[in-house]
């Protein structure tokens, strides 16, 4: 007898999401190994693929197929653990959800690895990939749709048994990244398939560029909110419940929620700040609506030192800072979260210089953004994530988790964390000497300056190493997770909530929320829009780069 966690349903469609992820990131892992030799000038490719063919299968498959299963399968989850169970209907969409994302994330992996499409993530026209790769991401997000009808499904069913109630906080929160994501990707697929796929089989000759990248950062902004949330989501909803506390405000959480909602999606000119085609004035909007959704990162820093200050003071601490020993750091399920968070403090500070107007003219297009992301979505989301993956796979499939496999962990974590600050630290210093991003190992004809960056890319590639090592050990530790570890019971950790009888219930009225979310893209998108399309620049030819 078996005895899982949630519901067996619900549990083998979120294992078939979460191992895709795992797969995807192995790959993707190996791939960053390279590059990261290649960029340090340590090693060379054979002839067969190139620097560019691997950094877009890294980018791809890290950045848009780990993430996205990942986040899918856990979000899954939790909503059957909280609303006891998902409805058939949701369960039958999550399952054709994962095939179409499972067949577009093949088709769009072959296309970069036979070298058809070496575009980045970003995939930037005027580069011009086969058709085939815009059709594969155009399946990777309409998949990620219909999984999202099918927890919006059973969300509705439960809202309808249980009227005048608000919903659990994981099944709120679920909704709300859900939300913010049907509304992000509507910028990318209308670029994907107004304008990329057309052009990409000629059935158009020339693209409007500047189009393509605003509606490209409608979603791409959004889209790093889109990984944060269910990071978010486990440090308001399941941490607390790990470190023996309890959510230390529901409405404060929602609230938060909802903020990212609002303004995640009007900022994308923070990405396009060196960009012509848009005048300062639209840029200075976006700037400060980029300024408003920092509130609810600090909103989450707030509420995180509360809980864990709440628990050490409840475990006796005295002093100023006395609770931050009583917290458990020898169990990898807080370990590796809490590790992400501190990474989150410097991470977002990054963030907030990125987007100062003058301050980007420094860093733009060079490899301190890498560092930048390295340090968000690597470290501090994927920490997280690793961190719900060591209870998680036991939970969905009646296992245990033993004190070797949590000892283990816990080098895992240190190793991912020092081979981040190695490569994202050198990033970060590379950037401000100057050194492009989205480049292969170049002397630059042996000019000085590019031989003073050698040394920093060598310590790139030495941080990379230890993070290959520690993704390797990941893979290892999912797959034993997965099939070999002892039998048992794990339970399925969600905080005790008590706040929530406090809860205005407007934070979970949606239309208001929603039109509030389209009145701001209205306002930050609508003229620029309008603009670059009525006063279209002369459209571009594509081009192979590669
Ligand atoms: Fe960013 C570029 C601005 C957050 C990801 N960002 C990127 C790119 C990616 C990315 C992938 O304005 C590159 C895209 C590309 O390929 O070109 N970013 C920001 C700002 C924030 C921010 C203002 N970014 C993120 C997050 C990401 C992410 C989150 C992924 C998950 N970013 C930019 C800008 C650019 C950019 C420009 C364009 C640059 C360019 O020129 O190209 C903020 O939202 C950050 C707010 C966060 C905080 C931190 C709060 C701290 C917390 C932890 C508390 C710790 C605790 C533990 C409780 C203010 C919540 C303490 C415990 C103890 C015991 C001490
Ligand atoms: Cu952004």
């Amino acid at each position: 007898m078996i005895h899982r966690g949630i519901e067996h349903r619900a549990a083998d469609l979120s294992l078939a999401y979460v191992l895709v992820a795992y797969l995807a990131f192995g790959v993707a892992a190996l791939a960053g190994l390279l590059q990261g030799l290649v960029r340090g000038g340590m090693i060379e490719l054979p002839e067969f693929i190139t620097y560019y063919d691997i950094l877009t299968a890294h980018g791809v498959l890290m950045g848009l197929v780990f993430t996205t299963f990942f986040i899918i399968g856990f979000l899954f989850s939790g909503m059957a653990k909280t609303m006891g169970g998902l409805t058939p209907t949701g369960t039958k969409l999550g399952w054709i959800g994962w095939a179409m994302m499972f067949f577009g994330t093949a088709m769009g992996t072959a296309t970069i690895l036979t070298g058809e499409a070496a575009v980045l993530y970003t995939f930037y026209a005027p580069m011009k990939a086969t058709p085939w790769f815009y059709i594969g991401a155009a399946l990777l997000i309409i998949g990620s749709w219909v999984a999202g009808f099918g927890m919006i499904h059973s969300y509705r069913h439960w809202r309808k048994n249980n009227e005048g109630k608000l919903s659990p906080l994981f099944a709120f929160m679920a909704i709300s990244t859900m939300v913010l994501w049907l509304i992000a990707t509507l910028g990318v697929a209308a670029e994907v398939v107004l304008q990329l796929i057309p052009w990409s089989f000629g059935w158009t000759d020339k693209i409007n560029v500047v189009l393509s990248r605003m509606l490209f950062w409608f979603f791409g902004h959004p889209l790093v909110y889109f990984w944060l949330m269910p990071a978010y989501v486990a440090w308001y909803a399941v941490l607390p419940k790990i470190i023996g506390g309890k959510v230390f405000s529901d409405s404060l959480a929602r609230l938060a929620f909802v903020l990212l909602i609002l303004f995640s999606i009007p900022v994308g000119f923070h990405h396009q700040l060196m960009d012509p085609g848009i005048s300062s004035a639209w840029k200075y909007v976006h700037v400060v609506l980029t300024l408003a959704v920092v509130l609810p990162s600090l909103m989450t820093a707030f509420s995180m030192f509360a809980v864990f200050e709440n628990r050490g003071r409840a475990m006796g601490a005295k002093g100023l800072f006395g609770w931050f020993a009583k917290l458990p750091w020898k169990d990898v399920r807080f370990f590796a979260p809490m590790l992400g968070m501190l990474f989150f403090i410097p991470a977002g500070i990054g963030g907030i210089i990125n987007a100062s107007n003058q301050m980007n003219q420094v860093v733009h297009n060079t490899i301190w953004v890498t560092g930048h992301f390295h340090l968000t979505v690597g470290t501090s989301v994927t920490l997280t994530f690793f961190g719900i993956t060591y209870w998680l796979i036991p939970t969905l499939t009646g296992r245990e988790m033993s004190k070797r496999i949590n000892a283990l962990g816990i080098i895992q974590t240190l190793t991912w964390a020092i081979g981040m600050l190695i490569m994202s630290g050198s990033m970060h210093f590379m950037g401000l000497l100057g050194v492009p991003r989205r480049t292969a190992f170049t002397t630059y004809l042996d000019h000085v300056q590019a031989l003073k960056w050698i040394s920093y890319q060598k310590l790139m590639a030495i941080g990379g190493v230890f993070l290959f090592i520690a993704a390797a050990l990941m893979v290892g530790i999912v797959l034993y997770l997965w099939l070999f570890a002892k039998k048992g019971v794990t339970e399925y950790p969600i905080a005790e909530n008590e706040t929530i009888s406090s809860t205005p219930r407007l934070l979970e009225r949606w239309p208001v929320w929603v039109t509030i979310s389209l009145c701001l893209i209205l306002i930050a998108y609508g003229y620029p829009i309008y603009d670059v399309i009525q006063n279209a620049p002369p459209g571009s030819p594509g081009v192979k780069t590669w």
